[in-house]
């Protein structure tokens, strides 16, 4: 009991703290980086000293998922509070301000400025170019540099099927001072140094390791090719899988595990994903040493977090566009006051919750529109319950549930999935057409979203709808007997 009323008062005292005595905190976004760093061990060779020294200082979720596998979807649930199934916000457009519904949401940028927060941000938060020009006043207090994915070599190094001049890899530039992420960073120790009124919220995007996988040789040297490990991949392992489950990526620039194959450049790909990662800590790194020299590191909250994860070759497919975990499995770490260190927690934890987290572990007013459940409980102690899985939806109908022993999936039409991630952590196996699991399924579809709000209006980009049975993939219908691409 008393325990019971020194927690209420600490939550009441820190609902009334001034604005002044309330801790920044530091919000550092990463593209496309699956589970290869250091805290989460999804790569044995990964090296990430960075992501290391901040997890030992704070928690890592390591079952945290995004809510879609997908830039723009996946950021717009975050920096929304809503889910995708909500909003309709399912491929790389639109802005979801284009639609009125959301005119008005106060996002978790605009929640901070609202309770006396000066807001910050620079590099890739929302995605691609959003929001426009003109509205970026309405949204943040101040825009630093933009992510650009800029210098570019003369030519591509490696000719894909597609040829998508972002898809592409290799030693590129000579100079970490010579690439757009060393940028974001220098801009953000720049601002550290100069000492931003307070409290702040910075937001630091970094696009490393979306492709292009460019960095330095230096970081390719970390990973010599002659003793690079490649992720372990089962031969026939789609054939257990519904149809369905292709729809999900049926056509993708991002090359297929086949072609890369013949065309000698899986270990290439690998090794530059790895190398690009290594950069990218690097990067992180200097952020945190600013904040440490400038004296913030007692008093701001760190939260780091990627979008999505990313296939090399797992299920025959590189790239994101899929429910399994390689997709949606991402880094999230706490670090800072209230937060316990070198803890590891194992709970389900989904990028919606960092919304409502934030709000309280600053202890702000919590937004009744929050989707997300906070993750205070676990960050003060990592064995503390939950009960809500983790939920990822790509495209209406399409979820991914996540528990600490299960992956279901159920598609659009009706078909599934369901692996023991226990015993079968790969995903390799699906035991969704076993009569002995028919109840695991049951409990586990209950908390797929009864509804998924058709396509906002001008959603464009891996756009797959599922009309009177109809499966149309970026406007096209695909056929009950076309053949999976294999490019
Ligand atoms: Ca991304
Ligand atoms: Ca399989």
């Amino acid at each position: 009991m008393r325990c019971l009323i020194s927690l209420v008062t600490s939550l009441v005292v820190a609902a009334m703290a001034p604005a002044a005595d309330k801790p920044n905190v530091l919000f550092i976004a990463i593209d496309d980086l699956n589970d290869w760093v250091g805290p989460l061990g999804g790569h044995p060779q990964v090296k990430t000293p960075h992501m290391d020294a901040l997890a030992a200082r704070g928690t890592t979720f390591t079952n945290a998922h995004c809510q879609s596998p997908l830039c723009n979807p996946s950021r717009t649930s975050l920096l929304t509070g809503l889910r995708p199934s909500t909003t309709g916000v399912y491929g790389l457009a639109p802005w979801f301000r284009t639609d009125p519904r959301y005119k008005d949401l106060t996002t978790l940028f605009q929640w901070f400025k609202k309770n006396g927060y000066h807001t910050l941000t620079t590099g890739k938060i929302f995605h691609g170019g959003y929001p426009p020009k003109g509205e970026r006043p309405a949204e943040v207090d101040v825009f630093g540099p933009p992510g650009v994915i800029q210098p570019r070599p003369q030519q591509k190094f490696v000719k894909t099927p597609d040829n998508h001049p972002l898809v592409d890899w290799g030693v590129f530039p000579e100079k970490d001072e010579d690439c757009f992420d060393y940028d974001i960073a220098t801009w953000a120790v720049q601002t550290l140094r100069e000492k931003p009124s307070g409290p702040w919220f910075f937001a630091v995007g970094f696009q490393h390791p979306h492709v292009p996988c460019y960095a330095p040789q230096k970081w390719f040297d970390l990973y010599p090719a002659d003793q690079l490990i490649l992720p372990q991949v089962k031969e026939d392992d789609r054939d257990d899988l519904p149809r369905f489950a292709s729809y999900l990526h049926w056509k993708l620039p991002e090359p297929r595990l086949k072609w890369l194959q013949e065309a000698k450049q899986w270990k290439p790909l690998v090794r530059a994903y790895l190398a690009s990662i290594s950069f990218v800590d690097a990067q992180v790194g200097r952020v945190l040493q600013a904040l440490q020299d400038h004296g913030y590191e007692k008093n701001t909250i760190v939260v780091l977090w990627s979008d999505h994860g990313w296939h090399l070759g797992e299920k025959g497919i590189t790239g994101k566009n899929s429910l399994w975990d390689r997709s949606t499995r991402v880094p999230l770490i706490f670090a800072g006051p209230g937060i316990a260190a070198n803890a590891k927690c194992h709970r389900p934890a989904e990028l919606l919750d960092v919304y409502p987290t934030l709000l309280e572990l600053c202890g702000l007013p919590a937004n009744q529109r929050n989707e997300g459940i906070s993750l205070v409980p676990q960050l003060k102690d990592a064995k503390a319950p939950r009960e809500r899985p983790a939920i990822t939806t790509h495209n209406p109908g399409n979820h991914g549930i996540r528990t600490e022993k299960w992956r279901y999936i159920v598609y659009a039409d009706g078909s599934e999935e369901l692996y023991d991630m226990e015993n079968d952590p790969h995903e390799w196996t699906n035991l969704a057409n076993k009569p002995e699991f028919a109840h695991v399924k049951k409990e586990l579809a209950r908390w797929a979203p009864a509804k998924s709000a058709p396509p906002m209006p001008g959603s464009a980009h891996r756009i797959l709808t599922f009309d009177n049975g109809l499966p149309v993939w970026e406007g096209q219908e695909i056929k009950p007997n076309d053949p999976f691409p294999e490019k």
